[in-house]
């Protein structure tokens, strides 16, 4: 995790070129069809922690972050959260947006509160930077009893 923290700081903090003020990269291109979704949990379902989370790609592999290769990304998921309206930057890395920049594909969340609460996914270049147009999933709710 830790690691990813890092990266994600170094990106965001390094300037890209002699002379560049601006952090905005050139976004990469999804493929056409691209699409990713959450297997399990489904969405509407009653769950207790802790709650295992697998993600599912189709139209694209996974490729650890700072891989580049095309076609790729690595899975951010976004919990009680919206996808950032501005997505030509790193997406940052908070407890809300969890990166998986070594190509996971599932995580197990131990602590979520009781209640409801939101689970969606988003795809990320090597950079961290979503695909344009951005792979996101459908946002699911579920409900955590303990
Ligand atoms: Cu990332």
């Amino acid at each position: 995790m830790r690691s990813f923290i890092v990266a994600a700081l170094v990106l965001g903090g390094a300037p890209l070129c002699a002379g560049s003020t601006a952090l905005a990269q050139e976004r990469t291109a999804s493929p056409a069809g691209a699409e990713v979704y959450i297997i399990s949990p489904k969405d509407g379902a009653i769950v207790h922690n802790p709650v295992r989370v697998q993600f599912g790609l189709k139209g694209m592999g996974v490729a650890p972050a700072g891989v580049k290769y095309d076609n790729t990304g690595h899975h951010h998921l976004l919990i009680d959260t919206d996808p950032p309206a501005d997505q030509s930057t790193p997406l940052p890395a908070t407890d809300k947006i969890v990166h998986f920049g070594k190509g996971q594909t599932e995580t197990t969340l131990a602590n979520l509160t009781p209640g409801k609460h939101t689970l969606q996914l988003l795809l990320g270049d090597q950079n961290h930077i979503p695909h344009n147009p951005p792979v996101l999933s459908k946002k699911i709710t579920i409900t955590v009893t303990k």
